[in-house]
């Protein structure tokens, strides 16, 4: 068969239209993909649902969306074994680990379950490339990670004048995403010869956590100035410690995710600024690229999908606001 090219620079509306033509076969028995989120209970995942669930409308698709309630792969792959039993025509997941997902996806893969990254990724990220134990993943969907963390290492540099002490609040090691950003953010804070990067606090996820590690860092360190959370729950668990520990407002926060109550937390200036990912655009062409596989178009291996600045000045204006995150 002729294959198409999927991502030619065309719209979403001319895509979907383009992408329907293949649909005779879906007509009869509709494709199924599944999507296996980090957690079903983030608002990150839930709005990447929400974009998903819009293109398997729009092209016709069985979306089944089913997680663990915590991000960590002891969790995860029993949810992928139960997902996998109901054979999905193309498994889309966000792995909670770069190399414990290898080998059950690999086992999926073998199956014969074609395996689209969204959000996280396994092995190094770079696929179909015919090296490496983990390059078999039609394709990665996701934000640019390394150039989120360094947006955050700029935010935070000017917010605190160039000079100080500060922190990253990440998940924990091997998760590629908060991996990635806190790499671009010391690469970016590297650049900063007045910035001390203090070690990384590592909260396995739980804003209670991140929360208590702030104000031990605090009690350390007086003279703190800033900090990075590197995902939702890094972000508002460093907020709170931060604010728990009476240093609201003199502490800078740079966040990574925007929840809805990271409004409140912009215009009280607990938080400076906050990178909102676009979650529903992920889920919208992870489905648009399982379908586009499916009726015989070639998928790109990598897309990049975008980010929104958020901060006091354009927090109530209706283009920043699109991208707050469902709940
Ligand atoms: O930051 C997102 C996601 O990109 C990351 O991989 C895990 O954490 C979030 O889901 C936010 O909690």
């Amino acid at each position: 068969m002729q294959r198409r090219s999927f991502v030619g620079g065309v719209g979403a509306a001319a895509l979907v239209a383009s992408l329907a033509a293949g649909r005779s076969r879906a007509a009869d028995r509709p494709y199924t993909v599944a999507l296996v989120p980090g957690l079903t209970t983030d608002a990150f995942y839930i709005t990447m649902h929400r974009g998903a669930a819009a293109a398997a409308r729009a092209l016709g698709v069985k979306l089944v969306f089913q997680g663990a309630p915590a991000f960590n792969p002891v969790q995860q792959v029993p949810v992928l074994d139960a997902v996998l039993a109901r054979r999905p025509d193309v498994l889309l997941i966000a792995p909670t680990d770069k190399t414990q997902l290898i080998v059950p996806l690999r086992n999926a893969f073998s199956s014969g379950v074609p395996v689209i990254t969204v959000d996280t990724y396994i092995g190094t990220g770079v696929y179909q490339t015919g090296s490496g134990n983990a390059d078999f993943p039609l394709a990665y969907i996701a934000s640019n990670n390394t150039l989120g963390g360094a947006i955050a290492a700029r935010a935070l540099a000017k917010a605190i004048g160039d000079r100080g002490r500060v922190y990253v609040s990440n998940i924990e090691a091997g998760v590629s995403t908060t991996d990635q950003r806190e790499a671009g953010f010391k690469q970016e804070m590297a650049k900063h010869p007045n910035i001390t990067v203090l070690s990384t606090q590592f909260n396995d996820d739980d804003a209670n956590k991140a929360a208590s590690q702030a104000q031990s860092v605090l009690a350390r360190h007086s003279d703190l100035v800033g900090v990075f959370g590197t995902n939702l729950f890094s972000a508002m668990g460093a907020g709170n410690g931060i604010q728990q520990g009476g240093s609201a407002g003199r502490v800078k926060v740079v966040a990574f995710d925007a929840p809805q109550s990271i409004v409140g937390n912009l215009k009280s200036g607990l938080v400076d600024i906050a990178i909102a990912q676009h979650p529903a655009e992920i889920g919208w062409f992870g489905v648009a690229a399982a379908y586009a596989h499916l009726t015989g178009q070639s998928i790109p291996p990598a897309i990049a999908t975008g980010f929104t600045i958020i901060d006091k000045a354009n927090v109530d204006d209706p283009a920043t606001k699109q991208y707050l995150y469902s709940e």
